[in-house]
């Protein structure tokens, strides 16, 4: 069984790396040189724990390497971005690109999955773009859909463990893709048509934005009524059928943050509550930063001298090192741009050694120097501080909420 990925991604890179662990021949294409060349010398180009020494298992053993054009396989898998264009409108064309450089490999009874998070019925539009190409294939070859469901840093655990949906378009293109990815998934495979695995994926994320919209919501309410949001959650989540998520500083990350916009961009007129979860996850972060520019003028009303003020966290969620689309990183930039002395902001990431545009300060040290105090990230190093009545705490993600 020979497979080729089309993108090594984020999740394109470690699928191929543990289905090659699994005994499939791997070949992994990438538009980028730079990614082909690093794949092959073992080196791994995306951020993910424990993966490093699983590509260098295959390249070494031969089961997996990479190249910067398809080759003949028996399995093709689209592993590409689909990006914004114009207002949050999903771009299908990286995935449209990389089915028509297959196309000229495809064969009878080869398989062909789209695992990029997709607008619905982009797997019967590639199929359509298919079968306009190479009209002998349709009936011969097996089209389906199968998204990936893994939380970043826990990769290699959940590409094994996690059920997966799979959904072709018919019922025999679902039982080969399903016979691909029993070699290496131990969660159940459920079969569906593809309209709904593409919409499966796009529900699931933008589920969790809109419960993180509640809670965000809930904390801005406090914040005026004078209540403990976290006090509050953990009281409501004692009822047995409630289960509120925490409140942060927005939501960051390349896919909760987008994924609802390629409901809300179909289907406008319908999708009013996940477009507005959205609207109030986007909303919590300028909230953050007004609050953080606020206290700031307090302070300097009340002790007439500028303060000193430390941002603790810039990463998009706990424990990592990613700042793709952060929240934290935004709010950032917005306080020191609004700040006459750029030198009293403290930027703080435990996770990162260094970084272009801010000079890092090393977290204790700005905690003890700092005046003003705005927790962005709940990091755990952040948790081992004490409380202190002398500075002014803004625990946007509840760090002292124990
Ligand atoms: N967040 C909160 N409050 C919470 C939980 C999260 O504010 O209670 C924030 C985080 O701080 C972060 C953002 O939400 O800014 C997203 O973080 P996350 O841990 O919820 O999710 P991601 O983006 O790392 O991964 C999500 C996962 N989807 C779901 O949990 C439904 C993952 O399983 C998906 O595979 C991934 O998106 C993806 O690739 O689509």
């Amino acid at each position: 069984m020979k497979a080729c990925f089309m993108g090594l991604g984020y999740i394109g890179l470690p699928t191929a790396i543990i289905a090659a662990k699994h005994g499939v021949e791997i070949v992994g294409v990438d538009i980028n040189p730079q990614v082909v060349e690093m794949t092959n010398a073992g080196k791994l180009h995306i951020i993910e724990p424990g993966m490093e020494d699983m590509l260098q298992e295959v390249v070494k053993a031969g089961t997996l390497h990479a190249s910067t054009s398809p080759e003949t396989s028996d399995a093709y898998f689209i592993v590409v971005p689909t990006p914004f264009k114009g207002n949050h409108e999903p771009d299908i064309s990286y995935v449209e690109s990389a089915t028509l450089m297959v196309l000229p490999f495809l064969k009878e009874r080869d398989l062909y999955v789209i695992e990029s998070t997709s607008p619905v019925g982009t797997t019967n539009k590639m199929a359509e773009l298919i079968f306009s190409k190479r009209p002998e294939l349709k009936g011969n070859i097996h089209i389906a859909y199968c998204p990936e469901r893994v939380l970043p840093g826990n990769v290699i655990y959940e590409l094994i463990h996690n059920d997966r949906v799979i959904g072709g378009i018919d019922e025999a293109s679902t039982r080969k893709a399903k016979e691909f990815y029993a070699r290496f998934v131990q969660g159940t495979l459920h079969s569906t048509n593809s309209k709904t695995a593409e919409m499966c994926k796009l529900t699931e994320n933008s589920c969790r934005d809109s419960q993180i919209a509640f809670a965000n919501e809930l904390s801005i309410i406090c914040d005026k009524a004078g209540i403990n949001v976290w006090e509050l959650i953990k009281l409501a989540n004692k009822h047995p059928r409630v289960n509120i998520l925490q409140p942060g500083c927005g939501v960051g990350g390349h896919c909760i943050a987008v994924d609802p916009y390629f409901i809300s961009s179909t289907f406008p007129k319908e999708a009013r509550m996940i477009a507005l979860a959205r609207e109030v996850n986007n909303y919590k972060a300028d909230w953050c930063v007004e609050k953080i520019k606020n206290s700031m003028l307090h302070f300097e009303l009340e002790k007439k001298r500028k303060p000193v003020v430390a941002l603790m966290g810039l990463a998009f969620k706990p424990n990592i090192d990613d700042l793709r689309e952060s929240p934290a990183k935004y709010i950032t930039s917005m306080v020191i741009q609004n700040c006459t002395i750029p030198d009293n902001i403290l930027v703080v990431e435990p996770y990162i050694k260094k970084h272009n545009e801010y000079k890092l300060t090393d977290y204790k040290e700005a905690y003890q120097k700092a005046d003003i105090v705005a927790f962005l990230t709940a990091h755990e190093p952040f948790k081992s501080l004490d409380w202190s009545d002398e500075k002014m705490i803004l625990d946007f993600c509840g760090v002292f909420k124990h």
